[in-house]
């Protein structure tokens, strides 16, 4: 495979991983992961404190993606810090460390733990769960994005990326850019899930997940289109330091040679691989090296971001 990719300065054999919420909740999930075919993986965003989320149903597999409403369940913080403390003695496939805290207090007070401990990987700060009810997705809110990041890098001094909801608006792309760049973010991570879509059952006449009355983050096929929206938007504004990882709708092999075409370099599956298990990265990786090979690609640099206009 010449799939080797470099990101925050280091070197994956491939640039696939799971994305935060699949296939990562457990021990036992997580060490699947590492012994996929996957160049990196991700631990469930966590909270200070465990988190039973959302009653269910609350996660469903549809014909052309998934919704999904979990409500951040989450086994705590110091449960995914132990197992990645443990698990960076003998690595084998790098792990991302992902927070989502329900407050600005409760991300800072994660971040300085992290920053404290022996953690040396890379951390994901979820700034975009659509799924917790009274909580609004933090980066919709440019004002409290930047006020958390200027605290942030006051004292945090490790690898960080954010995770971000889908934009939709140029103004939006221009704006969340504008302040990204202000920091030593280490990446962008784009998209989230499509927050508060409503799936129906017509023949029930009803939805298809308990919370929220059947609203909740649309995911797989459905997004592919928005996702690679936002990651060529994000490569064509953020300075080069700052990298970008493609997430949504992310299934065979050519919708991951598209989401790097408009400039990611990791990427992460989530729908596909609640669909398939983790048996999808041997598959993925696999059916990416046959295009490029058929195109004569040696690298995925010799690609990465050439997207072409007409
Ligand atoms: O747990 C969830 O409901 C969830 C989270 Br934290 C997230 O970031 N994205 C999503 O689709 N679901």
């Amino acid at each position: 495979m010449k799939q080797e990719t470099i990101f925050a300065h280091a070197k994956f054999s491939n640039p696939f991983m799971n994305a935060s919420g699949v296939h990562c909740m457990t021990i036992e999930e997580l060490k699947d992961l590492e012994k996929s075919e996957a160049g990196a993986y991700i631990t469930k965003s966590s909270t200070l404190e465990k988190r039973e989320g959302n009653p269910s149903p609350r996660y469903v597999d549809l014909a052309l993606g998934s919704i999904n409403s979990m409500g951040l369940p989450n086994l705590g913080f110091h449960y995914y810090l132990d197992y990645a403390l443990e698990q960076q003695k003998h690595q084998e496939t790098p792990l991302f460390f992902s927070i989502a805290g329900m407050s600005q207090e409760e991300n800072i007070e994660m971040l300085k733990l992290i920053q404290d401990s022996a953690f040396s990987g890379i951390t994901e700060l979820n700034l975009s769960c659509p799924n917790v009810p009274g909580k609004p997705q933090m980066a919709y809110d440019f004002q409290a994005t930047e006020d958390l990041l200027k605290k942030v890098f006051i004292f945090f001094k490790k690898p960080l990326g954010v995770k971000l909801p889908p934009y939709f608006d140029l103004v939006h792309f221009d704006q969340m850019a504008d302040i990204l760049n202000n920091f030593p973010l280490t990446y962008v991570n784009s998209v989230n899930s499509i927050g508060n879509a409503l799936f129906i059952d017509s023949k029930e006449e009803a939805v298809v997940i308990k919370p929220k009355n059947g609203f909740g983050g649309l995911g797989g096929q459905y997004i592919k289109p928005t996702a690679l929206a936002n990651v060529r938007a994000f490569y064509t504004r953020l300075k080069p330091e700052i990298q970008i990882i493609g997430t949504g709708g992310i299934e065979t092999g050519r919708d991951a040679f598209e989401h790097l075409l408009c400039g990611a370099t990791m990427l992460q599956i989530g729908t596909a691989l609640h669909k398939e298990g983790p048996g999808i990265f041997a598959r993925i990786s696999k059916e990416l090296q046959e295009i490029m090979d058929e195109k004569g690609y040696r690298s995925i640099d010799e690609f990465r971001g050439k997207l072409k206009s007409l």
